[in-house]
């Protein structure tokens, strides 16, 4: 199947988020706002997404991705003077709020007291840095420099991507796409997906097929839940305690299409395209992005390690040499041990000195120079 026959099934039966037009018009009025005023445009993709196991999802897959990278990235491509388009996960990390909501010392209330007056105010220790963040993010609102989109499951994220990337295709080679969300690589096509809450009990199983009979339905086949009694055996295929087959959850997936391809032909075609690429074993990451890097005839790929991912990352890029970014640790250098350590996965006692981003913006934007001045 070609590249648009694929994109075409997949988004004639994965239905779009409530909100897609909603948000596709946000994102057009921000776009066209700053292509008028001359203004480069990022869309940041942050965060995991959802994989339902049923329509009216009571269960789902998820990954670990908080959205650190693509929260902290877009603080630093407003420094850098972009407008930035937030598309994350719902309730992951949000740029200049992720200081205090999500801060490894205390909720964000923790930060707060009740002054002499009865009034709020920030407690002594942190009110200096509140309010220098506060005041940064209230320029990047009141000048109209952020929007922020939400999704939750992957089915909304590819929906909101494509919309957002095909209007993003009016800046030319002045937008910028930096893929930083955690993509979910399988999920469940609609047609396999239970309606309901997938029961557990026999009870709750029968219970569904009595009320799907006295409606005179066939409960969905594709239905996880529902196993075939006369095939009841114990099919273990290891030593663990033998369960049988019924009492089961087995989740069918399939794979979800590739569309790095149309967005780089397609949907933003003169844009700079720049992805991310996670592994966890370190013998891969550069190979697996430079296959990904060739795949899609994209303009960069950023390699990193799930373990040392805020410490160093890799750029892949056509025609250029594997550039290291790595943060400075704490009251010492980096010997030559440390990195090849590093280089393996092995994550250091102690926390960054410093945030990864504050070294890939300015880096990325190099290159998105030199991708404006090549396409001009
Ligand atoms: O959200 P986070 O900061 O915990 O993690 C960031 C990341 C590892 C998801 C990101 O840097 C990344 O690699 N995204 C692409 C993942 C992928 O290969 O699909």
């Amino acid at each position: 199947m070609s590249a648009q026959d694929q994109e075409d099934v997949y988004f004639s039966t994965n239905p779009p988020p409530r909100h897609l037009e909603a948000h596709a018009a946000q994102a057009r009025a921000f776009i066209d706002a700053h292509a008028a005023a001359g203004r480069r445009v990022v869309l940041v993709t942050s965060g995991g997404t959802t994989v339902p196991l049923e329509k009216q999802t009571v269960r789902f897959i998820d990954n670990f991705s908080a959205g650190t990278r693509g929260a902290t990235s877009a603080e630093y491509f407003l420094e850098a003077g972009y407008a930035v388009i937030f598309l994350h996960r719902e309730f992951s990390l949000t740029p200049y709020a992720r200081h205090f909501s999500h801060a490894t010392t205390g909720g964000f209330l923790d930060f707060l007291e009740v002054g002499q007056g009865g009034g709020v105010s920030a407690r002594p220790d942190v009110s200096t840095k509140m309010v220098e963040i506060l005041s940064r993010y209230h320029t990047a609102r009141t000048e109209n420099l952020l929007l922020s989109i939400p999704f939750v499951t992957i089915g909304d994220y590819l929906h909101e991507l494509r919309a957002i990337s095909r209007l993003m295709a009016s800046l030319g080679p002045r937008g910028l796409l930096y893929l930083a969300a955690a993509v979910s690589d399988f999920f469940v096509p609609p047609e396999r997906m239970a309606e309901h809450k997938i029961q557990s009990t026999d009870l709750g199983k029968r219970a569904q097929e009595a009320a799907a009979a006295a409606a005179g339905q066939d409960l969905n086949s594709a239905d996880s839940s529902k196993q075939d009694s006369e095939e009841e055996e114990f099919d273990n295929f290891d030593s663990s305690p033998r369960v049988p087959r019924s009492k089961r959850l087995i989740i069918d997936l399939d794979p979800v299409p590739k569309l790095l391809l149309n967005l780089v032909d397609g949907w933003a075609p003169r844009g700079m395209v720049s992805s991310f690429k996670l592994e966890t074993d370190p013998t891969i990451l550069v190979t697996k992005a430079r296959y990904s890097l060739e795949r899609y005839q994209h303009h960069l790929v950023i390699g990193n390690l799930l373990a040392t991912r805020k410490w160093e990352v890799v750029f892949v890029s056509p025609g250029r040499e594997d550039n290291w970014l790595r943060v400075k640790r704490r009251g010492r250098e980096w010997s030559e041990e440390d990195v090849k350590r590093l280089r393996q996965g092995e994550v250091p006692k102690e926390e960054p000195g410093e945030e990864i981003e504050r070294f890939i913006i300015p880096a990325v934007k190099e290159l998105h120079d030199q991708h404006i001045k090549a396409n001009k």
